[in-house]
């Protein structure tokens, strides 16, 4: 290892004195201005990584939904899934070291994970739209250079692209032609096979309005657009020409406050859906007559396509195995409706697309969905195998044309991570499909009232969790309070978590109305601000 070389640029980078940093939900998040010496050891450890693999690896910069002053770095192994849990510690250990330290931690990576040092190594390097997002990925470049490594910067890219290119790579492009032209040519060709089937809609327009949260989510969709069948009419708002990234706006900003964002105005029944920063969720809404606002969110999106792919299994006769993996946000209503109404099983992980991802692994056909609208659905080999099979070879004309259909759902969803873009386009040929409105769809089942809330505290990580983080553990006597609070209101359920993108606690409940909802939610996190150490004001109702 060129140790001099790894010095020299290090010494460019510096960390700044007392900085502690966790690989988190989705790898690092903080302040840009705290992310330099991060990016350029991100930089490092992925060359390792490479070398160990012998694969490509990706590297994002991106803090997706956090806000525009935020920054943050994903990194993305072979296949396009989110990086291994083990190597997320190396990352910790690497962007807190001392500078004197990071050569001993680069030699123990190496010894422990048999990294050979001469391997060619290769790291396809992608970023969101922030102001600090160039530099920052300027500084990974320097850390794969300083290891000699070789690099593919990708510019301006969503966070599911990148993911996408560097499956297409590791896969000698068996998963797709591994450029962002290729990505669009594969979604639209899908998409296009998957609605000619639709029968009696096939011809009608779809109109959807995109709120684009001001992020690459815009950019990424006009450059789309030609390739698109034209019969898809989309409308895109919050494009990033005028306003901040996230701000008031994004898929988060909808789901968290149940509200549309602004920058787009919503006519009675009208279809819309927004896009969060780096474009890897998606949620969809819209106003009633009187004007109520309706969110549809991850859990709903999750029974459409769950629904949709179940109807396509029994007609094809395969008894393929499906289930849905959820986090402990995803309404009461909906895991209900799946277990008792669709018999599919559910299962819940902890949250972070990594843990639900890994879960849906264990089946033929795995469709995972947080509520925030992050998800996608995994195919087995042999379930893949299978359905292209039957969709060739299978006699029977019903049979064969659902196979069909399967086979362009598994074209058109994003495998490797959940995908806005992806995603927007599996519901809408979904819901031309089955000919459903936004609001039939929404009336599938009715959503428990909820609420979310966020409560600072001097260190969140007092706050330990266990059951899929539907408990706590610690501190002493804050579960006991959750559970005593609980049980003041009907059909209730509430959970505390430290944020892993946020420096916040966050705090989610469920009741029999909203007004329960919201004073449930209050009142844990004024015992989460009492109990687990709150800075500034208390929670107000
Ligand atoms: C990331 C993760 C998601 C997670 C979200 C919030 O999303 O990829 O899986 O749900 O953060 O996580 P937390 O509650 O720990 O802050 P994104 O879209 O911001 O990358």
């Amino acid at each position: 290892m060129d140790f001099e070389a790894v010095a020299k640029y290090s010494a460019l980078h510096l960390k700044p004195t007392g900085l502690s940093l966790q690989y988190g939900t989705a790898g690092f998040r903080t302040k840009a201005g705290h992310l330099d010496h991060v990016m350029y050891r991100m930089g490092l450890l992925a060359v390792l990584r490479s070398r160990q693999t012998k694969s490509t690896i990706g590297v994002m910069v991106t803090a997706s939904h956090n806000p525009e002053e935020d920054n943050g770095v994903k990194l993305v192994d072979p296949l396009g899934e989110m990086l291994t849990s083990a190597w997320e510690e190396y990352a910790t250990r690497l962007a807190n070291a001392e500078e004197q330290e990071i050569q001993s931690i680069l030699t123990e990576i190496c010894q422990k994970e048999a990294v050979k040092l001469h391997q060619y190594a290769s790291v396809f390097i992608g970023r969101d739209t922030r102001p600090s997002s160039e530099k920052l990925s300027q500084s990974v470049i320097d850390g794969v250079s300083a290891l000699g490594g070789q690099y593919h910067d990708y510019g301006l890219v969503t966070t599911p692209q990148l993911h996408y290119v560097v499956c297409c790579q590791n896969t000698q492009e068996h998963y797709g032609k591994g450029t962002v032209e290729g990505y669009y040519q594969k979604l639209s060709k899908a998409f296009g096979e998957l609605t000619k089937q639709a029968s009696s809609s096939g011809d009608d327009q779809m109109c959807l309005k995109i709120d684009c949260a001001n992020g690459i989510g815009a950019l990424k969709l006009k450059e789309m657009e030609c390739y698109l069948p034209k019969k898809l009419l989309i409308h895109l708002y919050n494009d990033g020409t005028k306003d901040k990234l996230n701000h008031l706006c994004g898929a988060d900003f909808v789901k968290v406050h149940q509200k549309p964002p602004l920058g787009l105005e919503i006519k009675p029944n009208e279809r819309c859906c927004s896009f969060d920063g780096d474009a890897d969720r998606i949620v969809y809404y819209y106003n009633d007559t009187v004007g109520h606002f309706h969110l549809v969110d991850g859990d709903k999106i999750a029974t459409l396509i769950s629904t949709f792919i179940k109807e396509l299994l029994i007609k094809i006769g395969q008894t393929l195995k499906m289930a849905v993996v959820q986090t402990a946000y995803a309404n009461g209503s909906s895991t209900r409706y799946l277990e008792e109404t669709m018999k599919v099983p559910v299962h819940c992980t902890k949250t972070g697309v990594k843990h639900l991802h890994h879960k849906a692994q264990e089946f033929d056909i795995g469709v995972y969905f947080e509520a925030n609208g992050h998800g996608t659905v995994l195919f087995s080999k042999a379930a893949e195998e299978k359905i292209r099979h039957m969709a060739k070879e299978e006699k029977e004309n019903q049979k064969r044309k659902a196979a069909k259909m399967l086979e362009n759902t598994i074209d058109l969803i994003n495998q490797t991570v959940g995908d806005a873009i992806s995603d927007m386009l599996v519901i809408e040929a979904i819901l031309a499909l089955k000919g459903l409105t936004v609001q039939q769809w929404d009336a599938i089942y009715t959503d428990l009232p909820n609420r979310q809330l966020k409560v600072k505290v001097a260190d969140r990580r007092v706050i330990d969790t266990t059951d899929a983080e539907r408990r706590a553990v610690t501190p002493p006597g804050l579960q006991e309070k959750i559970d005593e609070l609980v049980k003041k209101y009907r059909v209730s359920r509430a959970f505390v978590r430290p944020s892993g993108t946020e420096d916040v606690v966050r705090v989610y409940s469920e009741a029999d109305t909203q007004e329960n909802a919201d004073s449930l939610a209050h009142e844990v996190s004024l015992a989460v601000y009492y109990l687990a150490g709150g800075i500034g004001e208390p929670p107000q109702p």
